[in-house]
């Protein structure tokens, strides 16, 4: 009865995806992420994308149980598509949530693993390129530098201790994801990634890491850009200097056996 018990080993857990032009990917993905949690639910945040992945997104949906769709009116970056994920799987009873991406750069097959500290050593795992046994596919040496620099230099500014912080492949327990003061994320692109474990550890969440091999999208196209990294920089600096003039976050996370 190993079914039975994958079903009900993942009940409560939601995923998380948000999408915007990923026709080509979302009906495979899709699958293989419940093939992987088959107890799961997976939640599709679509900006209303011109290539009519959230049309699909509804065709899916409408043939499996386990797929619900959140249409949002247009384009407003992945922060903004997150916060509002979030917000419904918390309100539909999640226990456990998944935040990824559809291009299959975070691997599906990933997800037990992703999860598995959730159950007693962590309240958000980071899907880490930058620990051992994880790593890059495919990337070039730019990529990997902006990367791999940029976690580095907001692990230092912020102080945190885990070795990925731009990665958007991450678990959370309900109880982290409601301790995060929401209304403090400054950034709606991807600098997102860094203020949410940053927002969580300061609430008093325990990060943990485990090794992920990510792989660059294959269909459909990049957004990296200059701008974005400009963005990061100075969303990493300005969170260092607010909590250096005491307007940080405060510790908000709740502990079993806490009240409340
Ligand atoms: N809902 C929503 N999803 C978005 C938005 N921007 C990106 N996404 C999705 O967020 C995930 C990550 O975006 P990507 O474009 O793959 O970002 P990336 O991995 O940094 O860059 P590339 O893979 O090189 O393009 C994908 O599933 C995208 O479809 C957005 O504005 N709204
Ligand atoms: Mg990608």
């Amino acid at each position: 009865m190993t079914e039975h018990t994958d079903t009900d080993r993942y009940a409560g857990t939601w995923v998380v995806l948000p999408t915007y032009d990923e026709a080509e990917n979302l009906a495979g993905i899709s699958r293989a992420i419940l093939d992987a949690l088959p107890g799961a639910t997976l939640l599709v945040v679509d900006d209303a994308s011109p290539d009519g992945t959230g049309k699909l997104a509804d065709r899916l949906a409408a043939d499996e149980p386990r797929i619900r769709v959140r249409h949002r009116a247009g384009k407003e970056g992945l922060g903004k598509a997150y916060i509002e994920g979030f917000g419904v799987a918390l309100d539909g009873g999640a226990s456990q949530v998944v935040q990824m991406d559809a291009d299959w750069s975070h691997s599906p097959d990933y997800l037990p693993a992703l999860l598995a500290p959730l159950a007693d050593r962590a309240d958000v795992v980071i899907g880490s390129r930058y620990t051992r046994g994880g790593g890059v596919r495919d990337w070039g040496i730019l990529r990997r530098v902006v990367s791999r620099g940029g976690s580095l230099f907001a692990r230092i500014v912020l102080r945190l201790s885990p070795n990925d912080l731009t990665g958007g492949f991450k678990a959370w327990r309900r109880s982290a994801l409601q301790a995060v003061d929401w209304d403090r994320v400054h950034s709606g692109g991807y600098v997102f990634q860094i203020e949410t474990t940053y927002l969580a550890t300061r609430a008093g969440a325990r990060v943990a890491e485990v090794p992920i091999v990510f792989k660059d999208r294959e269909v459909g196209t990049s957004k990296m850009s200059k701008s974005i990294i400009i963005e990061a920089l100075l969303v990493v600096l300005q969170l260092r200097w607010e909590e250096l003039r005491g307007r940080g976050p405060t510790a908000r996370m709740a502990r079993d056996g806490d009240e409340g």
